[in-house]
């Protein structure tokens, strides 16, 4: 993609962003329907699919040629990733939104022949938007976030993780999951995996490790830390999945290997 076209889809993408924010802080306080998902604890609301169905009818009426793939199954059946591809999250964070109405994002991410080209993260109540655009880095709001640190070790990183991943399952070790939580100087979970992406890239949390993204919880994430020179792997070590399930660490490069080789290891 050339720079101009991306520098047209990222101004389109990012006004509608913000006009999605602004109508989903504006019924921040009304009423709407909650449904469950896979289970009890997988939310999904009115909100996240009115705003799914606003992104693809934008995106439809402007780019009839691109393909769209979203949570809320608004978009289109994509296979492959030819052309120009849109993977929209409309609220990420359903449960934070349900729960807490913050620490909820928006997240785009846009491929264009499988490469990453733009990548847009929106905390909507704090009004902040990460954005990224491929080779010209990434930003927090009109801040140019600068390349990940060089000096960091894991005795004083801060690591994301969902806590269910230090109890007994059935996928990973807990006990070497135990041993990450005691060695690094500390760990967190917002809730919502395109934040934690975001808060890598800006890098106040050093590195994600999770079980089973989908691609819209990953898509713009990934663009993101890449343009501040982290990376996004499967936490067995192979590349990403644009088209399906994935474990995810995305991490400062420092301390990629020794995650991998020391604390991740699969049953
Ligand atoms: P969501 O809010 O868009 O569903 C919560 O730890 C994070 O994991 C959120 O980013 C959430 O995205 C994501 N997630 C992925 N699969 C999930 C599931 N089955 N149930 C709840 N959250 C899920
Ligand atoms: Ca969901
Ligand atoms: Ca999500
Ligand atoms: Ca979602």
């Amino acid at each position: 993609m050339d720079a101009a076209t991306r520098q047209l889809i990222f101004e389109d993408a990012r006004k509608w962003v913000y006009q999605a924010g602004k109508q989903i802080r504006d019924q921040i306080d009304d009423p709407y329907q909650i449904d469950t998902k896979s289970d009890a604890n997988d939310l999904v609301t009115a909100v996240d699919r009115s705003t799914e169905q606003f992104f693809t009818e934008k995106i439809r009426e402007k780019y009839p040629t691109h393909s769209i793939v979203g949570e809320e199954g608004y978009g289109d059946k994509v296979e492959s990733l030819d052309g120009t591809l849109w993977i929209i999250d409309p609220i990420d964070g359903t449960m934070n939104f349900v729960h807490q109405k913050r620490n909820f994002a928006i997240s785009i991410g846009i491929f264009h022949e499988g490469v990453g080209e733009i990548g847009l993260i929106y905390n909507v109540m704090e009004d902040v938007l990460y954005s990224g655009k491929k080779g010209e880095g990434a930003y927090r709001n009109q801040d140019k976030l600068p390349p990940l640190g060089e000096q960091v070790n894991l005795e004083t990183s801060i690591i994301a993780l969902n806590s269910s991943l230090a109890c007994e399952n059935k996928r990973i070790n807990e006990k070497k999951v135990q041993q990450l939580i005691k060695d690094s100087r500390g760990t967190r979970s917002y809730g919502s995996a395109a934040l934690e992406f975001a808060f890598v890239a800006e890098g106040i949390v050093d590195a994600y490790l999770t079980m089973r993204l989908a691609p819209w919880d990953f898509a713009a994430g990934l663009i993101l830390v890449e343009e501040v020179g982290g990376v996004t792997i499967q936490a067995n070590g192979k590349p990403v999945n644009l088209l399906e399930k994935n474990t995810i660490l995305t991490c400062n490069s420092k301390i990629k290997q020794q995650l991998l080789d020391e604390y991740i290891e699969f049953k």
